[in-house]
C-alpha cells in the first residue's frame, strides 16, 4: 500500500466515523428537542390560522428595486452605507398595515427585523445599523408594529437573515456578498454570537412574538451555525414561539414548522425546494403578489386576485397556511395595487372563511380539478378546475349524510358508488374562483 493510498484510507474511516457521529448527534438531537405545551398548542393555533400576511421592507426599499439589490447591482457597503438617510417613511402607519391584514382574513403578520443587508429593522442595542440609529425617521418600526398588532390582536412573526452581506464577521464568505468590499477576515463565531445576541432584543424587548423566519442558511449550508442554541434560546425565552427556517431542506431538530418557498408542499417548480420532503409539521408556503418581495417600482406582473384565493385553497388543501406577500413602499404605505387585492380577497374569505379556518387538508388527493379541506366531520370540496357537471371523488372516510353549496346552503345531489362518491356539481358562476361544496358525513365511531 503506498503512502497516498495509506492517507485517502485513513481520511475515509475517519469520513464513516464523522458520518457515524453525525448521524448518532442528529439523531440523540432529534430526542432531545421536545416541544412544550405552550408550543404544541400554538402549532395547533397556526395551523388553524390558515393566512399570513408577509412583509418585506427595509433601506432597500427606497431603491426600488427590491431586497437583493445589494447583491444585485452590487452595492458595497460604503455605498450602501448611504441609503438609511434616505428612509423617512412619514406615512408609515402600523394601524392601517394591521388593519389590512385583517381585512383580508390573515391571522399573522411576518415581516423583516434584518433582511441580508443586515440591517437592523428594530432598535438593536448591539449595532448602530439600525433604523433607529441610522434613518432620519428614527423610530423602532418593529416595536411599532408589534404594539400595533397586540392592541388589534394578530401574532406577530419575524422574519430574520441569517445571512448577512454587511457584518465583518459573517466570514468565510457564502454563496453571496463578495462584492461588499469587507475585508477578507472574520470571526465566524463572534458573528453567531451578534446574531443570537439580536434574536435575543427581538424575543426579550416586544412582547409576545409568532415566532421567527430564518431565512439565509442556503448561503453557507456546511457553516456550523449551531442551530440547536439559537433555536434553544428562542425557546427558552418565548416558548409558544414556533421556529422554522427558510434553508429548502427537511426540518431540523428544534424546529417548529416548515416552509416552502414559492412552491406548494411538495412542488419543485422553482426548484428551491429539491430536497425538501413534506414533513409532520405543520406547513406554509409564501408567495409574492408581483414577481418581487422587496418594494420593485418596475414589476407589474400582478397575479390576480382569483389566482391569489386558489393559490389560499389549494395550499389549505394540502394541510398547508399561505403567507403572501407585499413590500410597503419606502413613504410607508402598500401600493394600491396590492391594497385592492389583499381588500378583494377580505370579501371572499368572509364569505367562504368556513371551509379555511380552523381546516386541515381533506381526504381528499388532491389534483388540477381542486382539493378538499376538511374540519370535524365537515369535507369541503372545493372545485378550482373543472368543466364537467359530475365529479368523483375517491378517500371519503365515512358515509355522507348531506351535501350543500357552500355560496347559497342549496343542496346538492350525490350518489355513493363503488370505490367513492359522485356530486352532481351546481352550475359554476361566471368569473367563479372555487365552487365550495361542504359534505357532512357521518360522526366518527369513537
Ligand atoms: C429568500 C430571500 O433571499 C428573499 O430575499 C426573500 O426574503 C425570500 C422570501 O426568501 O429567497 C431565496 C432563498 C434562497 C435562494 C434564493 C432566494 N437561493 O437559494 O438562491
Amino acid at each position: 500500500m503506498n503512502a497516498h493510498f495509506r492517507f485517502r484510507s485513513v481520511s475515509f474511516a475517519a469520513a464513516i466515523v464523522c458520518a457515524m457521529l453525525a448521524t448518532f448527534t442528529s439523531a440523540s438531537a432529534q430526542e432531545t428537542y421536545t416541544p412544550t405545551p405552550e408550543n404544541l398548542r400554538a402549532r395547533v393555533w397556526f395551523q388553524d390560522a390558515k393566512f399570513g400576511l408577509f412583509i418585506h421592507w427595509g433601506v432597500y426599499s427606497v431603491l426600488g428595486d427590491g431586497e437583493w439589490i445589494m447583491e444585485t447591482r452590487p452595492i458595497n457597503r460604503t455605498g450602501y452605507a448611504k441609503l438609511p438617510a434616505f428612509f423617512n417613511p412619514t406615512k408609515f402607519d402600523p394601524a392601517a398595515w394591521v388593519t389590512l391584514a385583517k381585512a383580508a382574513g390573515m391571522k399573522y403578520i411576518t415581516i423583516t427585523s434584518k433582511h441580508h443587508d443586515g440591517f437592523a429593522m428594530f432598535n438593536s442595542k448591539l449595532t448602530d445599523w439600525n433604523v433607529v440609529a441610522r434613518t432620519p425617521y428614527g423610530k423602532d418600526v418593529i416595536g411599532m408594529l408589534a404594539a400595533e398588532c397586540h392592541k388589534q390582536g394578530i401574532k406577530l412573526f419575524v422574519y430574520h437573515s441569517q445571512l448577512d452581506w454587511h457584518s465583518q464577521d459573517y466570514f468565510p464568505r457564502g454563496r453571496t456578498g463578495h462584492r461588499t468590499g469587507r475585508p477578507d477576515s472574520g470571526n465566524w463565531d463572534a458573528y453567531l454570537n451578534f446574531m443570537d445576541g439580536q434574536l435575543r432584543e427581538l424575543f426579550t424587548n416586544y412582547g409576545e412574538l409568532g415566532g421567527v423566519w430564518f431565512d439565509g442558511m442556503w448561503d453557507k449550508p456546511d457553516a456550523d451555525w449551531h442551530l440547536e442554541r439559537t433555536y434553544a434560546m428562542i425557546h427558552q425565552l418565548q416558548p409558544q414561539a414556533l421556529v422554522g427556517s427558510n434553508h429548502h431542506k427537511n426540518p431540523f431538530p428544534g424546529e417548529d414548522f416548515q416552509m416552502f418557498e414559492k412552491d406548494l408542499p411538495g412542488g419543485h417548480t422553482t426548484g428551491f425546494n429539491a430536497e425538501q420532503g413534506v414533513s409532520v409539521l405543520p406547513l406554509e408556503t409564501c408567495e409574492t403578489m408581483n414577481n418581487s418581495w422587496g418594494f420593485n417600482i418596475t414589476d407589474d406582473r400582478y397575479k390576480s386576485t382569483a389566482d391569489l384565493i386558489r393559490y389560499l385553497v389549494r395550499a389549505a388543501g394540502m394541510n398547508a397556511n399561505f403567507l403572501l406577500n407585499v413590500g410597503p413602499m419606502p413613504n410607508g404605505e402598500i401600493q394600491p395595487e396590492f391594497v385592492q387585492r389583499l381588500t378583494e380577497i377580505g370579501k371572499w374569505t368572509k364569505q367562504y372563511g368556513d371551509s379555511i379556518y380552523g381546516a386541515r387538508g381533506g381526504p381528499v388527493a388532491a389534483g388540477p380539478w381542486g382539493v378538499t379541506t376538511q374540519r370535524g366531520s365537515t369535507v369541503y370540496v372545493h372545485v378550482l378546475d373543472w368543466n364537467q357537471p359530475v365529479l368523483a371523488l375517491a378517500g371519503i372516510p365515512r358515509a355522507v349524510r348531506s351535501a350543500r353549496l357552500l355560496r347559497d346552503g342549496s343542496s346538492v345531489e350525490f350518489s355513493t358508488v363503488k370505490g367513492g362518491l359522485v356530486l352532481k356539481l351546481p352550475e359554476a358562476q361566471p368569473e367563479e374562483v372555487d365552487r365550495v361544496m361542504a359534505l357532512e358525513l357521518e360522526p366518527a365511531k369513537l
